[in-house]
C-alpha cells in the first residue's frame, strides 16, 4: 500500500484520450508483461483472435487495429504477467502467514503454475499432480451428501466448461449453481424477465445508431466498458441526448476523446457525452423516473387536447402491455415534493429529462449495478421499462432496454445452463441427449449458500474462477464459517485470500487465461463466449501458456467430472476434453434454435446473435405481455433516512477488476494513493463537524435492534461531489459493512449500493 496521503483532485481531462493511451504505455504492466505481450493484445477482441476477458461489451463485426481499452489491455497484461507463483513460493510461506498480505501483494506473485493441494500438518500449499487432485476431489465429493455442495462459477470461464460444469453438478446431485451474476445482475435475470419476458438485454449495436435518447442509469462506462464510449460519443455526434442518472460525475458520462481516432487525439476537442446529469441519491432512480413519468403524461395530455401527435404509443400499450392503470394511480397519489425527496433531484431536473422522452421517437434505456444492487432494485429496473413502455420503446429499431453486464461471459454461463433455478435448466434436453435425471428442487443463490454456510450446511465449494469470500457481504461471520467446509476447491490463475481460508481439504487448480494456447489431442481448442448483446464468439489463443502444468478450464470441469459421476455412458468426460467441438454439438442439440452450426457460426465476423424474444415484442412473461410497475417504494434502499444515517455507495476504481487491484490511482475520478478512504460533500462534512484528512470509522445503521456491529475502521474523509447523505467508498474494502440479508428482495443481490451507515472519527 502507498503511504501518500489521498487526494480528490478534479480530473481534468476527458475520459480516453492521451490520459488513458499514457496510463497503458506508461504503466509498469507491460514491463511485468511476458515478452511479445503487446503483440498478443492486437489480437484481442478480433474474428480469429481471442475475446478479452474483462467486459462483456460487444465485438463488433468490423474491428478497429486495437479493438481494445485501457482496462481491457490492462486485464489481458495482468493475466499474462511473466511472474510466477510457484510450489517453492509456497513452501517459503504458511497459509496463515500470506493471510496478513494484502490482495495485491498476492496478485503480484503472478500466476500460479501447478495443482497444490493444502497440508494442515504444516499449514503450506503443496505440489500435487492432476491425477492425485482430481481423484481425491472425486472421492471426497462422493462421501459428501451433494446437496451440501455449491459449484460458483465466476463469469470468466467460456461457454463450453460452463455446460459442463452445470451437467457435471446436475450429474452429482444438485442444483447449487451460483455465479458471480447472483451479486451482480441477478436483479435483472429475474427482474427483466419478470416484467418484459427477458432475462437480458434487447438491443443490438445496431440500435445504438439509430436511437435519438438514451436514459443512462448507474453504470460506469470509463472504467468498466470504456469500449462503449464510442458508440456513445458517435450517437452523440449525430444528435442523440444522453440522460445520465448517477449519484456522481463520471468521467465518461461527462466527456470524452477517442484514444482511438488520430485527428480527435491531438487537435480534436472533447465529446461533451450528456445532455443532462442528474445527481439522484442512493436508490432514487425509482422516484426519479417518475418524475420523469409525470411530465411525459402531462405532455401527452396536452398533445391529445390539442390534437397533435400523441407521447404515448397508444397501439403498442394496448396491445403488448398489461398493468398501466394500476401504476397510474399511484403515480397519481405521488406529489412533486415526495418524488424529490426521494430521488434527491428537483421537479425542474426531471422535467427536463421529461422534455427529452417526449421529444425523441427512439429511446434506449441502460443501466449497470447502481440500479440493480439495491433492496429494491427490480422495482427500478421495472419503473425504467414503465418509462420505456409508454412509447413503444421495446421490440423496435433504435429502442431498448440494455443492462450492461459484469464479467466477459457471465451472460453465456447463464444461457448455457449454470443457474440455480430448475425452471431456467434445459432438463428435458438432457434426459433425451444425456439419459440424465436431474434433482427437482432450486439450488443455492450466492447469498443463500453462504446463508447454508453459516447454518454449517454447506460442506462442500468448487470455485470455478472469483475470489469470493472477499466479493461477498459480512466478510467477518462468512469468513469464519469458510474454513469449517470439508472440501474447497479452487480453480483459479492467480492466488487471492479466498484461497487462503482453506477447508479442511482444499485444492488450489491452476488454468490457462484465454490468451494462452489450449492444445489437445485433437489440437488447439476454440472456446466461446456471449457479450452483453447476446452475440456468441468463437475465441482462440496463441500464446504458450504460463506453465506447461496448466490445464483449461474445460479440461479440469471434466477431470473432476470423471473421478465423481461414472456409470452413463453418455457422460463423455474425457472426450468432451479433448475435442470442445462436441460440446458446441451438444449445445447447439440443446438449443438448436439459437445455437444451430454453432463451431461455424461463432467464427464469423461479429459473431452470431442468440436473438431474444422481447426484441420481436414476444413476451414471455406470466401475463403474456410486457408488464408495468407499481411500485411499493420511492427509493430502491431497503433502510430509510434518519439522524446521522447517511448512504454509502460501494465502487470499482479504474485500477482494478473486482477484487482484482491493480494499482491505487482512480484516475478518472481525481483519486490517487489510497483506497481506505470515503468520498464525502464538503457540506455534509461541515455538518458532521469533519475536515478533510480525518481519520474515521463508518458503521452499518440498519435501525435493526439486536444486531452484530459491523465496522470498518482506518478511513480518511476525501470531500467530494456528492448528492447530500450519500458516502462512497471501494469495493471490497467495504464489503464488511453490508449485511447478508441486505439484498435485493426479488433476487438476492446483495444491496451494495445504499448501505446505511454512520460516520465515527477516530480520536
Ligand atoms: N475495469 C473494470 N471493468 C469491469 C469491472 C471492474 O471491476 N473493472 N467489473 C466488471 C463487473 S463484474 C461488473 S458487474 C461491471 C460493473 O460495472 P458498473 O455497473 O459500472 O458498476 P460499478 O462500478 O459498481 O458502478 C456503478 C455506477 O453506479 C453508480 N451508482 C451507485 N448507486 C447508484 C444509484 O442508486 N443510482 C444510480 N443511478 N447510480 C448509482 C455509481 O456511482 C457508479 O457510477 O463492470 C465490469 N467491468
Ligand atoms: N461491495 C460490493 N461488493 C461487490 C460488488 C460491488 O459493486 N460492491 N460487485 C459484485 C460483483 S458485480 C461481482 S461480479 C463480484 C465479483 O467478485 P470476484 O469474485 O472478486 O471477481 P472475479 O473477478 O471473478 O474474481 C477474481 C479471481 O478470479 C480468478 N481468475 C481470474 N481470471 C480467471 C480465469 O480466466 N479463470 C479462472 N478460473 N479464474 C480466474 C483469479 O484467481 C482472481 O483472483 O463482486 C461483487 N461484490
Ligand atoms: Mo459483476
Amino acid at each position: 500500500m502507498s503511504d501518500k496521503a489521498p487526494e480528490a483532485k478534479e480530473y481534468d481531462r476527458p475520459a480516453g484520450g492521451w490520459g488513458s493511451v499514457k496510463s497503458l504505455i506508461k504503466s509498469e504492466l507491460r514491463d511485468r508483461a511476458g515478452p511479445g505481450a503487446l503483440e498478443t493484445l492486437r489480437r484481442q477482441n478480433k474474428p480469429g483472435g481471442y475475446m478479452c476477458s474483462s467486459c462483456a461489451w460487444v465485438k463488433p463485426p468490423a474491428p478497429h487495429t486495437f479493438e481494445f481499452c485501457e482496462n481491457g489491455a490492462k486485464a489481458t497484461l495482468w493475466d499474462l504477467t511473466s511472474a510466477r507463483c510457484t510450489p517453492e513460493f509456497f513452501a517459503q510461506h504458511t497459509v496463515t502467514e500470506l493471510r496478513e498480505w494484502s490482495g495485491y501483494e498476492l496478485e503480484m506473485e503472478g500466476r500460479l503454475t501447478h495443482p497444490l493441494r493444502y497440508d494442515p500438518e504444516t499449514d503450506k500449499y503443496v505440489e500435487a499432480s492432476w491425477d492425485e487432485a482430481f481423484a481425491a476431489i472425486g472421492a471426497k465429493l462422493k462421501a459428501l451428501d451433494p446437496k451440501s455442495v455449491t459449484f460458483y462459477a465466476s463469469g470468466k470461464a467460456a461457454l463450453e466448461p460452463s455446460y459442463l460444469y452445470a451437467i457435471f453438478a446436475r450429474a452429482y446431485g444438485h442444483n447449487n449453481l451460483p455465479d458471480s451474476s447472483n451479486m451482480c445482475h441477478e436483479t435483472t435475470s429475474v427482474g427483466l424477465k419478470k416484467v418484459i419476458g427477458s432475462p437480458v438485454g434487447t438491443c443490438t449495436l445496431e440500435d445504438l445508431e439509430h436511437c435519438d435518447a438514451i436514459f443512462y442509469l448507474g453504470q460506469n462506462p470509463g472504467t468498466n466498458s470504456p469500449r462503449i464510449l464510442r458508440p456513445l460519443q458517435e450517437a452523440v455526434q449525430r444528435g442523440c441526448k444522453i440522460v445520465v442518472f448517477n449519484p456522481l460525475r463520471e468521467k465518461g458520462l461527462v466527456e470524452f476523446v477517442d484514444p482511438q481516432h488520430p485527428v480527435q487525439m491531438t487537435v480534436g476537442k472533447p465529446t461533451k457525452m450528456h445532455h443532462q446529469y442528474l445527481q439522484v441519491r442512493p436508490g432514487g432512480d425509482i422516484a426519479a423516473l417518475m418524475g420523469v413519468i409525470k411530465r411525459v403524461l402531462e405532455r401527452d395530455a396536452e398533445a391529445e387536447a390539442k390534437g397533435r401527435e400523441r407521447i404515448l404509443d397508444e397501439a403498442f400499450i394496448d396491445q403488448h402491455t398489461t398493468g398501466l392503470d394500476e401504476f397510474l394511480a399511484t403515480l397519481k397519489d405521488t406529489s412533486w415534493p415526495e418524488l424529490e425527496r426521494a430521488s434527491g433531484v428537483t421537479r425542474a431536473e426531471m422535467e427536463a429529462a421529461g422534455d427529452v422522452y417526449c421529444n425523441a421517437k427512439k429511446v434506449i434505456g441502460i443501466y449497470g449495478m447502481g440500479l440493480t444492487q439495491h433492496v429494491h432494485g427490480a422495482q427500478g429496473i421495472g419503473m425504467l421499462v414503465n418509462l420505456l413502455l409508454l412509447g413503444g420503446n421495446i421490440g423496435r429499431q433504435g429502442a431498448g432496454c440494455s443492462p450492461i453486464r459484469g464479467h466477459s461471459n457471465v451472460q453465456g454461463q447463464r444461457t448455457v445452463g449454470i443457474t440455480e433455478k430448475v425452471k431456467l435448466a434445459p432438463v428435458e434436453k438432457y434426459r433425451e441427449l444425456l439419459d440424465l435425471e436431474t434433482p427437482e428442487e432450486d439450488g443455492h443463490t450466492t447469498v443463500e449458500f453462504l446463508e447454508a454456510l453459516l447454518a454449517g450446511e454447506n460442506k462442500g465449494y468448487i470455485g470455478l474462477g472469483g475470489n469470493l469470500a472477499m466479493a461477498v457481504p459480512d466478510h467477518e461471520a462468512v469468513h469464519e464459517a469458510w474454513q469449517r467446509m470439508e472440501l474447497t476447491v479452487h480453480v483459479a490463475t492467480k492466488l487471492n485470500r479466498t484461497h487462503l481460508i482453506p477447508g479442511k481439504e482444499s485444492w488450489l487448480l491452476p488454468c490457462l487465461v484465454r490468451a494462452e494456447e489450449d492444445l489437445r489431442s485433437t489440437g488447439n481448442q476454440w472456446v466461446s463466449i456471449e457479450d452483453s448483446f447476446s452475440h456468441i464468439h468463437g475465441s482462440m489463443g496463441k500464446r504458450s501458456p504460463a506453465s506447461e502444468h496448466l490445464l483449461s478450464e474445460t479440461a479440469i470441469v471434466a477431470g473432476i467430472a470423471a473421478a465423481t459421476v461414472s456409470g452413463n455412458p453418455k457422460l463423455r468426460w474425457r472426450e468432451w476434453a479433448e475435442d470442445y467441438a462436441l460440446i458446441r454439438d451438444l449445445i447447439a442439440r440443446t438449443w438448436p434454435d439459437q445455437f444451430h452450426d454453432m463451431s461455424a457460426r461463432m467464427i464469423q465476423p461479429g459473431g452470431f446473435y442468440r436473438g431474444n424474444p422481447a426484441h420481436e415484442r414476444i413476451w414471455k412473461t406470466e401475463s403474456g405481455k410486457a408488464e408495468f410497475t407499481d411500485p411499493t417504494v420511492l427509493n430502491a434502499c431497503g433502510v430509510g433516512d434518519a439522524q446521522g444515517r447517511y448512504h454509502l455507495v460501494t465502487l470499482r476504481s479504474n485500477d482494478q477488476f473486482n477484487t482484482t487491484i491493480y494499482g491505487h490511482s482512480d484516475r478518472l475520478r481525481g483519486l490517487e494513493g489510497d483506497r481506505m478512504i470515503v468520498l464525502m460533500r464538503p457540506e455534509d462534512m461541515v455538518a458532521a463537524n469533519l475536515a478533510e484528512g480525518d481519520r474515521v470509522s463508518l458503521i452499518t445503521d440498519t435501525g435493526r435492534d439486536a444486531e452484530p456491529t459491523r465496522a470498518v475502521e482506518g478511513l480518511t474523509v476525501v470531500p467530494y461531489n456528492l448528492p447530500k447523505g450519500t458516502l462512497a467508498g471501494y469495493f471490497p474494502e467495504l464489503n464488511p459493512l453490508v449485511p447478508l440479508w441486505y439484498h435485493d428482495q426479488l433476487s438476492k443481490t446483495p444491496a451494495s449500493k445504499g448501505v446505511p451507515v454512520r460516520i465515527e472519527k477516530t480520536a
